[in-house]
């Protein structure tokens, strides 16, 4: 049977790709960080408890910025494949806090790397680098490919600069079997409630509730390559799977802006959107509901023609990446990938959950139970 270990398991990425190697046979190790909240919500419905039966899905505490917890946690298990997915993955938050981000997401790959080497795992162990669309930053051609030139533009994209070039060094000093994946964003309805995409279909779902009065948004004109994560972890582990290690371009090649993807999730919820002006300064982007496309449970208490989204500078980033575009034809070529669901399906699957979701939310509330609160 092999041996997975996946950093950042409780994340996005992390779960879709855990369920994909359980799927496959694997026994899958997740690396967790200590928190003092419970944060396996994405993973629970993979968990066992060993006491009650054998499982294939173990977690073990460990950080990225934590050298001795890393070897720990590789010379216990000694994976055959190692998925370092762990990340302070949010671009605004990196301006807020550059230098762990640089710590745990340029560092952390070398300290897995460096692991690997020095417990004499170079010939055993396998490593892939999550790496990013924002390498390319500043474009410096459309569309972009693993030839094209790198421009970061967010202490996150810097750090994510170190982590790409050390695993390609270890390549070619030590021969390990490390490559990279340079993905394009990738969603989900279980996508952090912070990236764009998901703070839309969750705030325009809790808008049409009632829950919720007004979306503040920053850059709307910012244009991305949207696929859905659990197209882009299968092409994570096809990675590993190649006689040699070599790093691919994985997107969709479709653009959308942020603006754009307002408008499709608005539509999937029965939102008619009427734009009132552009960028700041402007008005407001009103909206109505066609009653039609509605769930029928739904009690809906919003007004025709209130201003429902709104541009907040306060999101807008000092530096920004205006516009991702990939090309994932090596990708398709030598192995045989190609993304399975469109954009329009992404944004339908996403709204929906999020509609449910909130409907949730709203249940609860009309019976009285606003929230727990541990100071009522
Ligand atoms: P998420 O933010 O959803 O997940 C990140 C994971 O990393 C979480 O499990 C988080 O733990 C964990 N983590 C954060 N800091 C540390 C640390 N210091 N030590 C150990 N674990 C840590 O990201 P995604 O799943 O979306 O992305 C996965 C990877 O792919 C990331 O590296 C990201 O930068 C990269 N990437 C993502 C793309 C996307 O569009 N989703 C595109 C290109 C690259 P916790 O749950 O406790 O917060
Ligand atoms: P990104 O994703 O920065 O591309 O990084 P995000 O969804 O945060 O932003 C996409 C674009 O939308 C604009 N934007 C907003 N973004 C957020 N988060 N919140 C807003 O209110 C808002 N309004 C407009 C942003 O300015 C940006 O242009 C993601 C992460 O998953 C990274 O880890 C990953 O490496 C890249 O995708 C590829």
């Amino acid at each position: 049977m092999k041996k997975a270990l996946i950093t950042g398991v409780t994340g996005q990425d992390g779960a879709y790709l855990a369920e994909l190697l359980l799927d496959k046979g694997y026994e899958v190790h997740g690396l967790k960080r200590r928190s003092s909240l419970f944060n396996t919500a994405r993973v629970d419905h993979l968990y066992k408890d060993p006491h009650e039966s054998d499982t294939r899905f173990l977690l073990h505490h460990g950080d990225l910025t934590d050298t001795s917890s890393l070897q720990r946690v590789i010379q216990a298990v000694q994976p055959d494949e190692i998925y370092n997915l762990a990340a302070q993955s949010h671009v605004a938050v990196s301006f807020e806090e550059p230098e762990y981000t640089a710590n745990a997401d340029g560092l952390g790959a070398l300290r897995i790397l460096e692991a690997i080497r020095m417990l004499g795992l170079g010939k055993k162990t396998r490593y892939y680098q999550a790496s990013t669309s924002e390498l390319f930053g500043k474009v410096q051609e459309v569309p972009q490919r693993e030839t094209t030139p790198f421009y970061p533009r967010s202490p996150y994209a810097v750090a994510k600069l170190y982590a790409y070039w050390i695993t390609v060094n270890y390549r070619e000093a030590y021969g390990l079997y490390a490559c990279n994946g340079i993905l394009f964003n990738h969603e989900s309805p279980v996508r952090g409630e912070t990236f764009v995409t998901r703070k839309i279909t969750r705030a325009l779902a809790r808008i049409v509730l009632g829950l919720q009065k007004r979306l503040y948004l920053g850059n709307l004109s910012a244009a991305r390559d949207w696929g859905h994560a659990k197209d882009y972890v299968e092409m994570q582990w096809l990675m590993l799977q190649q006689e040699k290690p070599e790093d691919f371009v994985i997107a969709s090649g479709t653009q959308y802006t942020v603006r754009a993807f307002v408008e499709a999730a608005a539509a999937e919820m029965g939102i008619r959107l009427r734009w009132e002006g552009e960028g700041l300064g402007e008005k407001g982007i009103v909206a109505s509901l066609d009653p039609d496309r509605l769930p029928k449970d739904v009690v809906n208490p919003l007004t025709v023609g209130a201003v429902i989204v709104t541009v907040d500078p306060r999101y807008f980033r000092p530096s920004e990446v205006e516009s991702l575009l990939g090309d994932a034809s090596l990708a398709r070529t030598k192995l045989g990938w190609v993304p399975k669901i469109s954009f329009e399906e992404l944004v339908r699957e996403m709204a929906r959950t999020d509609l449910k979701a909130a409907q949730c939310d709203d249940l609860i509330r009309r019976h009285g139970y606003p929230s727990y609160n541990y100071h009522e």
